[in-house]
């Protein structure tokens, strides 16, 4: 079976919804239907638990700061109505004034709308355009069969049989009395309208339960109460209603609402009276279903590091820098007017790692960056660099990078690395043996991995790592160590309790990293290794520091 295409999903979408509202109109049960303007009083309705909603023509207008009086284009509240079906899946029944024209002009609109997911379209006998029902006296009525006319391109027109017409009856608000509205009724209802609107605006609801009387159940009848609101809802049932539409209040009470905060914030110059008085911006964002968001963004997008911490090693002095570094460690070099820590923490924090941990040890207070955390590794000389990150164990909480603080690398070396499962990858340099040093006083961390770096797209296996440090024999050296690698949650639980057991067992000062990782691999662990191709650096002379600066 061919897959259904787009817009047969989305016509299925809107047959439900106007099954939904026949249904609701067609019941024995009295139903009532909400008034919301936009997507969000759309949400808003269906959160509450109504069935269905009533798009005001008055509310949508008054959102759209416009009288209501056809000032907003049909297609304008098109567009607003498209926001209200997206945005909840409740069966939507949409004022339509007066049609917005004649015979032609609703046949097209009643087309647009179920192409938007509309349920129906309630429309009134008066004329273009039209004039709020509570405004004024004697308004003019359309005339009967003309009207009568509309109703039937209406129902001839529709794209789905369930598709539902209400004809609005006026002749009560424009004082022609109960006779007029019932011969209204009749000859509209013989047209084919699936429910009547009879509406009034008296206080009391005396004429509509009138009409109910002498209607019977010869169609739905649905009511408005907003001037009769203090009559009992169990009135409306016994008279035989079938829905009632509670018009208007949510565009009222967000006036309300408004109001109130916007004065007492204009009023106080501050926010501290009305933060309590307000939802939070997570209301707002769980309301918009924010988790569906992120969620999707999970599956589709290319995953990164936000949310990951780094912590970066800095606490050697680059002895090799001479005085250069005498009251700074190499880290605090210049790399084009900024620290080279600046331009690393820059890295990381354009990858998306916000908490970045630096420990510090010579010349610490040399180290003051605005944005960092900082601890202290004040026997750093002789610790090495498993003791420096001993000194880190509260913030080694993956997802997790550690790093050198005399590197510099192109951000995507994170995308790459995000891209691993592994709980421990590492970024090789496949190229170490185009990296040349001036001075030739560097030393090199290569890595021995379970396969070489291959250009080939159906290697699937991934690389791990075997053994890492300076002493690796030509022929087995893979890679080089770039100095950064990754943990994940449980990547970072295993090196702290490998960082517990080395203390344990008194060998921790002098340690280095690639000592470290080749314990690690040695217990088994899986090391993922992650080759690049140059496009990094680390920073052990005069000549590197140049060369980062025309890295940058
Ligand atoms: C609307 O909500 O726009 C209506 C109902 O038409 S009423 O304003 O009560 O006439
Ligand atoms: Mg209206």
């Amino acid at each position: 079976m061919a897959e259904p295409n787009r817009s047969d999903v989305e016509n299925s979408v809107t047959r439900r919804k106007t099954t939904l509202l026949k249904g609701m109109l067609q019941s024995p049960e009295l139903e009532f239907i909400m008034e919301a303007h936009n997507g969000l009083s759309a949400k808003i309705v269906e959160e509450a638990g109504f069935k269905g909603i009533w798009a005001s023509g008055l509310s949508m207008s008054a959102a759209l700061g416009v009288r209501d009086s056809n000032e907003a284009s049909w297609t304008q509240v098109l567009d607003v109505l498209e926001f209200m079906s997206d945005a909840s899946s409740l069966p939507i029944l949409v004022d339509g004034d007066t049609g917005w024209g004649n015979f032609n002009n609703l046949r097209r609109a009643v087309q647009k709308f179920h192409q938007r997911g509309i349920a129906g379209i309630c429309i009134e006998d008066k004329l273009f355009p039209k004039t709020n029902s509570f405004i004024g006296e004697g308004q003019p009525l359309a005339d009967m069969d003309e009207f009568c006319g509309k109703i039937k391109a209406g129902k001839d027109s529709q794209l789905d049989d369930d598709f539902q017409i209400v004809a609005r009856v006026e002749a009560l608000i424009a004082g022609w009395g109960l006779d007029e509205a019932l011969r209204r009724a009749e000859a509209y209802h013989e047209a084919g309208a699936d429910a009547i609107l009879i509406h009034s605006k008296k206080s009391t609801s005396d004429e509509v339960v009138s009409f109910l009387r002498e209607w019977g159940d010869r169609s739905p009848v649905v009511l408005v109460p907003t001037k009769y609101y203090t009559t009992p809802t169990s009135v409306f049932e016994e008279a035989g209603a079938s829905m009632v539409i509670w018009a208007n209040h949510n565009m009222r009470a967000a006036i309300t609402a408004m109001r109130e905060a916007t004065n007492r914030i204009f009023r106080d110059k501050s926010l501290e009276g009305v933060e309590r008085e307000v939802v939070t911006v997570s209301d707002v964002f769980d309301l918009m279903g924010n988790a569906e968001l992120a969620d999707a963004e999970r599956r589709y997008l290319p995953k990164r590091a936000d949310g990951a911490r780094a912590v970066v090693l800095a606490a050697s002095r680059g002895s090799s820098f001479g005085d250069m570094t005498e009251d700074k460690p190499k880290c605090m070099l210049e790399v084009r007017g900024q620290p080279l820590l600046r331009r690393l923490v820059d890295i990381f924090r354009a990858g998306g790692v916000r908490d970045v941990t630096v420990v510090r040890g010579h010349r610490k207070e040399a180290i003051n960056l605005p944005d960092i955390s900082t601890v202290d590794n004040d026997l750093y000389e002789r610790g090495g660099e498993v003791s420096s990150l001993a000194c880190a164990m509260d913030a080694l909480q993956g997802p997790c990078y550690v790093a050198y603080g005399d590197i510099l690398f192109r951000q995507y070396f994170i995308d790459l690395v995000e891209e691993s499962d592994a709980d421990i990858t590492v970024v090789a340099d496949a190229q170490w043996q185009a990296r040349t040093s001036e001075s030739g006083e560097w030393v090199r961390d290569f890595v021995t991995c379970t396969r070489p770096y291959s250009a080939s797209y159906l290697v699937e296996d991934p690389a791990y790592l075997v053994s890492a440090g300076e002493d690796i024999a030509e022929d087995q050296r893979h890679g080089e160590w770039t100095g950064l690698m990754r943990l994940s949650e449980k990547g970072a639980q295993v090196v702290r309790d490998e960082i517990d057991a080395i203390r344990n067992d008194g060998s921790l000062n002098g340690m280095d990293i690639p000592q470290l990782l080749t314990r690690l691999a040695q217990k088994g662990q899986k090391i993922a290794v992650v080759y690049v191709s140059g496009q990094w650096l680390d920073v052990d002379d005069y000549a590197d520091l140049i060369k980062a600066g025309q890295f940058l």
